[in-house]
């Protein structure tokens, strides 16, 4: 490798400035946008270095997802569509944080450690959002790759999902899927086509729905789809990015999930379906108004178990016989979880919060169906179960014929807002369901999730996949004290606390049979932590 150009660009171009520290967290790094061109430079040299390790494609997606306008950030994508290994987030810190003049004595350090071989091409798959600044910071980030000699891929302004996509498919000579972005268009449209086929007679379900896209690229690439979904959905665009509506502005995913209620842009019509994606379009909320005009928010949980139940019924009926399972996170809904064990028979799982940890635990299954509450989320099928179901298709099973149509329109690269959408879209017209319908499966305990701002974060630790905390030693025995008190030892009470991974807060979930009980918890959970 030639560091001549790496040396000029950092001496001239892409100074560090400021004396910051960055740190990839769970989401990559994510920050102001102003502050972060040097990184995504040096990300890209991270990227070369990574492809080089890996003798493979590697992603590189600049977003900040449901984060505020005048944020941004980057993450990589390692070959096979998973989140880059977590002992490489040390190597990308150390990176982004180098002196000027130590910058390429760290890289020569990381090529040596992790005895990398130089002459190795690197190929970067490089996508970004509609953000503002993700043109210069798109710029910045090609030039850091070709600092090091190492090719771009452009996908040009693509949700998160597409990236991913992309990177799966340079990777495996195309078997997932054709290597562009229409590729991927085509892919899922024709698998739900395919699903939805013509006509049918329900009674209950209707093809008609709001789409709020964020004012984010999730709206760009719906708008791509829709003609092409257009004999089976009826989707009304809003909050499309085409306007001049602010992106993740008081509608989006997280706004509708955080705030439980109806997005900002959106016609208030009771009964609709509305869809709503966040600023990347990895994560996906439906809501709806009733006739009395109350707000119902149907979340991952409620995705997840939908989706889990359906695979369920139709590994039943096609007759193979897979392990399935689903993996929430501590903020699964108590009524989600016991719906879907209980209820449905579906084993669960409990992981970390972040997609890496949800999605390894679901690797343990044959098929994995993973989801946050957030809407992020995904299912998984282990090349034996595709194989088994594949044979059984080909044997003329129909059920297991329809398995391989769904298994086309999920996206098992990432969690995947328009995927997830069309699947759920496809249960719901084969269940014949209403969005009310669908609400009545099971019951939301009440919930509340609220910020604490502490002095350093970082002394709380937690275990059990975040359900209990460790440190500071006194505050488990507390929040236990609490739970079993007269107030809440009989009200299905749940409360944990957990350092986000990605702000400096502390997080407190309380759940429990009433509003008042579940907003009582969350204030005195809170005050333990404080
Ligand atoms: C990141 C995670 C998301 C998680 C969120 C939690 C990825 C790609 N994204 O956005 O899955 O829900 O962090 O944030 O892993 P928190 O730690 O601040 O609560
Ligand atoms: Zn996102």
């Amino acid at each position: 490798m030639d560091f001549q150009s790496l040396e000029k660009l950092t001496a001239e171009k892409y100074k560090k400035h400021a004396s910051r520290t960055f740190n990839y967290g769970t989401a990559g790094f994510r920050t102001k946008a102003d502050d972060l061109e040097t990184v995504l430079f040096r990300m890209g040299v991270l990227a070369v270095v990574r492809s080089k390790a890996m003798k493979a494609h590697i992603g590189m997606m600049i977003t900040a997802s449901h984060n505020p306008a005048c944020d941004n950030g980057v993450k990589i994508v390692d070959p096979r569509g998973e989140m880059m290994a977590v002992a490489w987030e040390e190597h990308a810190t150390v990176l982004a944080n180098a002196e000027d003049l130590q910058l390429v004595a760290a890289v020569q350090q990381l090529l040596q450690q992790e005895n990398i071989n130089q002459q190795q091409p690197a190929i970067v798959v490089v996508g970004r959002d509609t953000r503002p600044s993700s043109d210069v910071l798109h710029a910045a980030a090609v030039a850091g790759v070709r600092a090091v000699g190492g090719q771009v891929v452009e996908c040009g302004v693509v949700t998160t999902p597409i990236l991913h996509y992309r990177v799966v498919c340079a990777n495996d000579g195309g078997s997932y899927g054709t290597p562009t972005n229409e590729g991927y268009s085509k892919k899922l449209a024709d698998a739900f086509l395919k699903l939805q086929g013509t006509g049918g007679s329900q009674s209950r379900y209707s093809s008609g729905l709001q789409f709020d896209g964020a004012n984010g690229v999730g709206g760009c690439q719906m708008s791509i789809m829709a003609p092409s979904l257009a004999a089976a959905l009826t989707i009304t665009q809003y909050n499309d990015g085409k306007g001049d509506g602010v992106l993740n502005y008081k509608c989006g995913a997280d706004h509708v999930k955080t705030t439980q209620s109806w997005p900002g842009g959106v016609p208030a019509t009771a009964g609709t379906r509305c869809v709503s994606v966040d600023g990347d379009a990895d994560r996906v909320i439906y809501s709806f108004l009733d006739s009395n005009g109350a707000f119902h928010l149907l979340d991952g949980d409620r995705i997840a178990t939908l989706i889990a139940g359906y695979l369920k019924q139709l590994l039943t009926r096609a007759q193979v016989s897979l392990k399935l399972g689903l993996i929430q996170t501590a903020y699964a809904n108590g009524a989600s979880t016991q719906y879907i064990n209980g209820t449905l028979g579906v084993p669960v799982g409990c992981a970390k919060t972040g997609v890496k940890f949800l999605h390894h635990m679901a690797l343990d299954y044959d098929i994995g169906v993973y989801f946050e509450a957030n809407g992020h989320g995904t299912v998984l099928f282990s090349d034996a179960a595709k194989k088994s179901i594949r044979e059984a298709a080909a044997a003329g099973n129909s059920v297991a014929e329809r398995l391989c149509s769904v298994i086309d329109v999920i996206n098992e690269t990432v969690g995947d807002a328009i995927s997830d959408m069309l699947l759920v879209e496809v249960i719901l017209k084969e269940q014949d369901w209403s969005v009310e319908d669908w609400n009545k499966q099971y019951t939301d305990l009440p919930n509340r999730l609220v910020k604490v701002l502490v002095a350093d974060r970082s002394v709380i630790s937690t275990t059990n996949a975040e359900r209990s905390c460790v440190t500071p030693a006194a505050l488990q025995p507390a929040i236990d004290n609490l739970l079993r008190s007269t107030e809440f030892a009989t009200a299905n009470a749940r409360a944990f606390c957990r350092p986000s991974g990605t702000e400096d807060v502390v997080r407190v979930y309380a759940e429990a049979s009433t509003r008042e009980l579940a907003d009582s918890l969350s204030t005195k959970v809170s005050q333990l932590v404080f």
